[in-house]
């Protein structure tokens, strides 16, 4: 099998030492199969000075990296504003940020024929070569990949949220970016929850032929079918576990805990995005220490906040509103050595964030909506004896019901959740952790990748024990 991947950035960056590959989930679990079985990785080029086409690595290549070169106007209008302002808040049910302008619909129609069009030319299409498509970036490549090469195995990820029909409905180009969609011969999403939402959407604004499976469920469209399936991601568990281990990141676990010098550390780490609830959880977090004033002193939170989009203006306004939440919770509550909340707007390594993990007595992750989030998994797997609470409106709140599980919008909720956490009983959070970790083994992005694979180079899920 030769794979081709095609994702909106390209898995390998350039540093001082040269060219390395990127971290993240998608890449830790598809660069193995690429560097196994050969294949393509396709994504946006953002800087001309880069070449279309690099192997990679030079000396001994094991892959093909191909750039789609974009001019600054088309990233404007395909990236920042198509994917970002309208499909990332329509999925996230956050329509108060929706710019519906044509002039989007317009580049990302072109963007995704250019991307198919680079695939076409990359690949012969032959025996059991697949193609793998991520996100939102790409609705409508599928389509087009299929009418050139009828044959093709095509299976797409969709990392957020499908919404409601009714909401996705919003979009004057939702049939065309379905019908984009079902070109795929196999489409995974986070939950069944998902899965159900995309169903609704194809039977109700296309008049498509659906049925439901154990497994998802197939849906029948213009001569073509496409099956749907829940397939929820994971992390890279023993990588994880590892760091966990590693007596550098106990240590600085332990002096952060020391320079903090509370009794109690609660945790966020996050994008700094909208959909996040950063904002919602200091307003809560403000809430908790009014009520509970024989907390001041003991508890600090720290919040990370990865800079993300910043060129959006409502990224910056959040960045504003964070920051203002914070200036004024410290001011307020702030005393002798004691400071309230601790904020970092930065990005560290994933080194650094497990001795943060490690060190947490809660963390608090709680997204207004989310397709799974990770950290939550990466907490998980780096904690020891610490509490989880997570909000209700992530994928990964349906996969773990030992979380204790709040609802983002309710501040009350989300102060009595903290003090709820900080009170656990030793052995209760124990148990609850325990149940947590089991879930997430078996979600190990390694694991995902092979089943979805599996998935669509066979036509059936793998079984799930
Ligand atoms: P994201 O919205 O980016 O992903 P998430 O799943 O939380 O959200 O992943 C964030 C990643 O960024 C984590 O691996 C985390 O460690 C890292 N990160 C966060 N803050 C950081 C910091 N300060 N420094 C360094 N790294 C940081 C999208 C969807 C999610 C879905 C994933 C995977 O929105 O719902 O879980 O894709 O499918």
């Amino acid at each position: 099998m030769s794979l081709t991947v095609a994702a909106n950035r390209v898995p390998i960056r350039q540093t001082d030492d040269g060219w390395e590959t990127s971290v993240g989930g998608l890449t830790t679990a598809l660069l193995p199969v690429l560097q196994e079985q050969g294949g393509l990785w396709v994504g946006m080029g953002e800087d001309p000075d880069l070449p279309d086409r690099q192997p990679y690595p030079a000396d001994a290549p094991d892959f093909l990296v191909r750039r789609v070169p974009l001019s600054d106007e088309e990233l404007d209008h395909y990236y920042y504003g198509m994917a970002n302002r309208v499909l990332w808040p329509v999925s996230h049910y956050l329509i108060q940020h929706l710019e519906l302008k044509e002039a989007f619909m317009e580049t990302y129609r072109q963007v995704n024929r250019r991307f198919a069009e680079a695939i076409l030319e990359e690949t012969e299409g032959e025996g059991d070569d697949v193609i793998w498509i991520q996100d939102y970036h790409q609705m409508l490549s599928p389509r087009h990949i299929r009418t050139e090469r009828p044959d093709a195995t095509i299976g797409h990820f969709w990392h957020i949220p499908w919404p409601a029909m009714e909401v996705f409905r919003i979009l004057p180009w939702s049939r065309e970016l379905l019908r984009g969609m079902l070109g795929c011969d196999l489409i995974g999403f986070h939950v069944e929850e998902y899965v159900d939402n995309f169903i609704e959407s194809a039977e109700v604004l296309l008049g498509a032929n659906a049925e439901t499976t154990p497994d998802g469920g197939v849906i029948r469209y213009d001569g073509h079918e496409t099956r749907v399936e829940a397939d929820p991601i994971g992390i890279d568990v023993a990588r994880f576990q590892q760091m966990a281990a590693d007596e550098e990141i106990n240590e600085k676990a332990r002096s952060f805990r020391e320079r903090l010098g509370t009794e109690k550390v609660v945790l966020g780490i996050d994008r700094l995005d909208y959909t996040k609830g950063i904002h919602s959880r200091m307003v809560a977090f403000e809430k908790f220490l009014e009520d509970n004033p024989e907390y001041h002193g003991r508890v600090s939170f720290f919040q990370i906040a990865t800079p993300s989009r910043s060129k959006l203006e409502s990224y910056q306004q959040i960045r504003r509103e964070v920051d203002e939440v914070v200036g004024r919770i410290n001011g307020r509550f702030a005393r002798e050595s004691w400071v309230p909340v601790n904020y970092r707007y930065r990005t560290y390594s994933q080194y650094e964030l497990c001795a943060f993990y490690r060190a947490a007595d809660a963390a608090l992750i709680t997204p207004l909506r989310d397709g799974m989030n990770v950290v939550t998994q990466e907490f998980i797997t780096a904690n020891e004896d610490g509490v989880l609470i997570l909000s209700e409106l992530t994928g990964a709140a349906y996969l773990l019901p030992e979380a204790v599980q709040v609802n983002p919008y309710d501040r009350n909720g989300l102060a009595r959740a903290i003090q709820t956490a900080l009170e656990m009983p030793e052995d209760e959070k124990r148990e609850r952790l325990s149940g947590l970790k089991a879930t997430i083994e078996e979600l190990d992005v390694h694991k995902w990748a092979d089943g979805f694979l599996t998935s669509l180079r066979t036509g059936a899920r793998m079984s799930k024990t």
